[in-house]
């Protein structure tokens, strides 16, 4: 299938591009009434995760509705630690929870690495729906969560701010957690490459909680594990996002990556001096999107003049807000195009 825009695939490869790629980190559900009208009838996000025709449906939804340049596979990144045998169950309001957890090597004995054509068929026949249904209007990003960032949630239990009984376990059982870490890194890999043999065009790792851990547990606890992701992910482009890793951007460019994604925190200039030779994506501020359109517009200017027209894709710097008014979201996307459009 050749697809029409393949602006974001060429800038992922480091190419020379007539413009500057832009979609939006949890763009697919959230913020649009069709995605709602689709999660009523579905009457749970686990359902409708696990039913490839409405998954494909809200997958698509964002590139009507806002013209984005890449649409990204409806799912979870939780999907990960179910196939490996912790069910999570989705809280109304509140969020994932998992009603059992692994804290101690005993509790690995409930584990097992995923099989992704068993466990995750559901994933990857959504994935095979939606590339037939984009019929290449635009790639289709899969992704999976960072190893570091699927172990907080398979021993936390649940969201947190801190994530102190995932953390405390580095510093009472460091032997525990790397075994836990290598079967969810083990079970990753097998996803992802089922994902790209599904149809994926391009891979994003979220390291959603990177931004806890020092700088040497993240290198201990998180890096060798995305490493490993990375080098075993040839076929396509990945992008690397460890929200609130501002410490760790060189040793990020130093992976076998092709794409480093940015939070609002980190600076463009700066981050271009420490990851020389990647694309960069990100990375404004979600709540930018709260303001007029008139300000998100110069808010999108100042960041494609910091960041440059080339080996850039514009982004949010973490998923958009689910109170954000659609039309700001797609004033975004606009203003994106038209301002760095090549004269
Ligand atoms: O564009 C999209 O929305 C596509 C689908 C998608 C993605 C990419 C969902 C659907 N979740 C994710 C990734 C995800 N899930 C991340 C990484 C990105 C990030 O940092 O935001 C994380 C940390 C999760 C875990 C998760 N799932 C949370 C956060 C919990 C916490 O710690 O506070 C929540 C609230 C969910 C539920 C969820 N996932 C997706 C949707 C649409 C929902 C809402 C559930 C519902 O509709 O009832």
């Amino acid at each position: 299938m050749i697809l029409q825009n393949d602006l974001l695939l060429r800038t992922a490869r480091g190419e020379l591009t007539e413009r500057v790629p832009v979609w939006m980190m949890r763009q697919a559900g959230r913020v649009l009434a069709q995605y709602r009208a689709v999660r009523e009838r579905a009457g749970s996000f686990i359902t409708l995760a696990k039913t490839p025709e409405l998954a494909a449906e809200v997958t698509i939804q964002p590139v009507d509705a806002f013209e984005v340049d890449a649409a990204i596979i409806f799912s979870d990144i939780l999907v990960v630690p179910e196939a490996m045998g912790l069910p999570y169950e989705m809280i109304e309001a509140r969020g994932p929870v998992f009603p059992q957890t692994v804290r101690s090597s005993a509790d690995l004995s409930r584990l097992h690495v995923a099989d992704a054509e068993t466990d995750l068929g559901y994933v990857l026949d959504a994935i095979r729906l939606t590339k037939r249904e984009l019929n290449g209007r635009v790639p289709l990003i899969g992704f999976a969560g960072a190893p570091f960032t699927i172990f907080c949630y398979m021993t936390e239990g649940k969201g947190s701010k801190t994530f102190s009984v995932a953390k405390k376990l580095l510093y009472t059982d460091p032997h525990f957690a790397h075994t836990l870490l290598r079967q969810i890194t083990d079970s990753t890999i097998a996803y992802l490459k089922a994902q790209i043999r599904a149809g994926a065009d391009l891979i994003q790792l979220f390291d959603s909680w990177a931004g806890i851990l020092s700088p040497e547990q993240y290198r201990t606890f998180s890096l060798p594990y995305i490493k490993q992701i990375c080098d075993a992910i040839t076929e396509v482009p990945v992008t690397v996002f460890a929200k609130g890793a501002f410490f760790a951007r060189h040793e990020i460019g130093q992976l076998d990556c092709q794409v480093v994604g940015l939070d609002w925190n980190m600076d463009p200039a700066e981050s271009r001096t420490l990851v020389p030779n990647k694309v960069l994506q990100g990375n404004l501020d979600p709540c930018v999107l709260y303001a007029d359109f008139a300000q998100i517009r110069t808010e999108v200017k100042q960041m494609l003049d910091a960041f440059g027209h080339q080996h850039y894709i514009a982004n949010l710097g973490h998923g958009i807000y689910p109170d954000t008014d659609p039309d700001k979201a797609r004033c975004f996307v606009d203003a994106v195009k038209e301002l760095s459009a090549q004269r």
